[in-house]
């Protein structure tokens, strides 16, 4: 059987899935166990005080009929079910996150997969920092044949947003998917920044919901974690969309993101390729992190 962790997410498999799955396969639960497991976590990016959780509840196991491998997935499927959890059907998705986590391509990457879907897309580019990343948007625009709202260099995102709102309730479009510059300046500018972008959807577009994504770098291990904790003070964050998942045996920040940060993660993806994402889903997932 092929699974995704595995044909996909080369990496995650190699570092971290296949050897938590041999752990999984001991009979007894010793200090051995306990403190290899516990390694496994932290180097997966599982954070100190999520793995300690773990590690605990595992200590607490009864001797039963339930094998340790389906203790664990009752244990793992927990952590991520206690967080919010991620709607994906709004109308309205706003892509943030710091520079070069993925947010311009995986915004083609999602416009895409709601084509398919059968939705019409109308994608904003209002990253309005650099005309670079306008010109980005547009090719992934161009490629996947969705009409694209562009802002100039140096224009109030704000502003694109409000065209873009018009031209959205005007054309009959189902989905909106703001590109922003998201530059994690200083906290209070992007706060201000975001505030003014959703005042205009509420007041252009109040029966819209909105899910805000954060873009996080799945190779950036502890760092990422950390991203998301600042934006989340500073934007209305949904959930998590985490990027580069391909290059990286660190899977374990999903965990920490949910039992510290009530995060869910919303979509993985997997490379360079327009069809490289997926919905991340709680079950599924851990199925196959388990094996
Ligand atoms: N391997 C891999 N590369 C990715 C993935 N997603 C994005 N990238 C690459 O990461 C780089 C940065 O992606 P962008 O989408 O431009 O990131 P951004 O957040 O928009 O960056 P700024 O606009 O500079 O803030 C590009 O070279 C992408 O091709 C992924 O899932 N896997
Ligand atoms: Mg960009």
């Amino acid at each position: 059987m092929f699974s995704f962790i595995k044909q996909k997410l080369t990496k995650l498999y190699d570092v971290f899935a296949s050897k938590l799955s041999s752990l999984l396969n001991r009979s007894t639960i010793d200090d051995t166990l306990l403190k290899e497991l516990e390694i496994l976590l932290l180097q997966a990016d599982t954070g100190v005080q999520t793995t300690r959780k773990i590690i605990e509840k595992i200590k607490q196991k009864q001797d039963g009929d339930q094998s340790l491998r389906d203790y664990m997935r009752e244990l793992l499927v927990g952590i991520l079910q206690q967080s919010i959890q991620y709607v994906f059907d709004a109308p309205i998705t706003l892509l943030v996150g710091v520079n070069g986590t993925g947010k311009t391509t995986s915004a083609g990457k999602l416009a895409y997969a709601y084509k398919k879907e059968g939705k019409k897309v109308l994608l904003v580019a209002a990253d309005t920092f650099r005309a670079a990343a306008v010109e980005q948007l547009q090719s992934w625009a161009q490629q996947i044949d969705v009409d694209i709202v562009l802002g100039t260099q140096g224009q109030d995102p704000a502003s694109v947003v409000y065209a873009a709102c018009e031209q959205f309730i005007n054309g009959d479009y189902d989905r909106l998917i703001i590109d922003t510059a998201g530059r994690l300046q200083t906290k209070k500018n992007l706060m201000a920044e975001l505030n003014k972008v959703y005042r205009v959807i509420d007041k252009k577009l109040p029966d819209c919901a909105i899910n805000t994504l954060v873009t996080i770098d799945g190779m950036l291990g502890q760092n990422s974690f950390e991203q998301a904790r600042l934006f989340k003070e500073s934007a209305q964050v949904t959930g998590v969309l985490l990027t580069k998942m391909d290059g990286t045996g660190k899977g374990g920040v999903i965990f920490a993101l949910a039992d510290q940060l009530d995060l869910p993660v919303a979509y993985l993806t997997y490379g360079e390729n327009i069809e490289a994402i997926k919905k991340f889903i709680i079950d599924e997932y851990v199925n196959e992190l388990l094996g």
